[in-house]
């Protein structure tokens, strides 16, 4: 196992989280090992300000989330803080907020590695779900529990998990609230890589420094594409927003839209004779932009 001087991101006082960096890749764990990791409002506020930072910071390129100590990734929301109207904070109000940090996590534009230590159960399944990629220890248990404790997550939980593993396995895996093994998680897709614990982080920032060779435009842009299956309506603007800031790419200074139009027709030599339209066009400037 290789060491590393994982070092503390400046500029946070995070009670719940941790927030470090190491080589371009930013580490977000859940510091909450006495309860399995789970989450209160409080980290998921924490883990959204993160992850604000990590979009916003250039030098950023891969983003692992994971949880602390041995046992646990995460086993969902917090049952202790659960109150009248949901998960109560410190300021009373019932708020999780952890679809948003799905979302977040989805919105991206970089890579980012579950890291899988132990558990995911509940909403730390999805979690780990909603990330790009899933790199598993061979102790790591996967399972939803929701409908157990009488809750769910029917948005990216139950959408999501079953384009990963089928409709018939999600409602298994939802209607009956089994534990499953990390080999079993493997043999149904729903992570990418099984490794002993001990070498989980030596695979994941092998897998992060593999990903960060390659030209993070065109990661970012498979990234939307890929989101846009699922999101629909609400992917075009994402998708959208990316394609306008790769067009915006190459122009230096602000010469207008006369000059973007030149810049990229010059590039392209003579209109391409293909069709291209919109992503297609959109997909061709940005490789000649590269
Ligand atoms: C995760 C699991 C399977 C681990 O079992 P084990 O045997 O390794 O540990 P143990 O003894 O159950 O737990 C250790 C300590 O962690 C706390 C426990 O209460 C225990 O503390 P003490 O009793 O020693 O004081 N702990 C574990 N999970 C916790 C949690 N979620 N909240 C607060 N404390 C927790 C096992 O612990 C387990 O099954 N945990 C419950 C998982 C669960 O039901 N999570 C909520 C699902 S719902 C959800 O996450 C959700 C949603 O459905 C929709 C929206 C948002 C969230």
């Amino acid at each position: 196992m290789e060491k590393r001087q994982w070092k503390p991101i400046a500029g946070f006082d995070f009670k719940e989280i941790l927030f470090d960096e190491y080589d371009h890749i930013a580490r977000i764990t859940i510091n909450r090992e006495r309860y399995r990791n789970a989450f209160t409002p409080l980290t998921t506020h924490e883990i959204s300000v993160a992850l604000d930072h990590c979009r916003e910071d250039g030098g950023i390129r891969v983003v692992l989330l994971t949880g602390a100590g041995d046992k646990a990734f995460c086993a969902g929301g917090d049952m202790h803080v659960k109150g009248r109207g949901g998960y109560v904070g410190g300021d009373g109000v019932p708020r999780l907020n952890v679809l948003d940090v799905q979302m977040q996590i989805r919105r991206l534009p970089k890579p980012v590695i579950a890291m899988v230590n132990g558990y995911a159960i509940g909403g730390g399944h999805v979690l780990h779900v909603v990330c790009d990629l899933t790199i598993a220890s061979d102790n790591a248990i996967f399972g939803q529990t929701g409908p157990r404790v009488g809750s769910f997550d029917a948005g990216f939980g139950a959408s999501y998990l079953a384009r990963i593993v089928g409709q018939k396995r999600a409602r298994e895996i939802w209607f009956l609230c089994r534990q499953y093994s990390a080999q079993e998680a493997l043999d149904m897709g729903l992570v990418n890589k099984v490794v002993p614990l001990a070498q989980l982080e030596d695979e994941c920032v092998s897998w992060a420094r593999q990903i960060m060779q390659l030209s993070p435009l065109a990661v970012r842009m498979v990234k939307v594409g890929l989101n846009a299956e699922l999101d629909g309506q609400a992917g075009h603007p994402a998708a959208g927003r990316r394609c306008h800031h790769a067009l915006l790419l190459p122009r230096r200074g602000a010469r207008g839209r006369q000059g973007v139009s030149r810049e990229a027709q010059a590039r392209l030599g003579p209109v391409p004779p293909l069709p291209l339209t919109g992503w297609g066009l959109a997909a061709v400037l940005c490789v000649k932009s590269r």
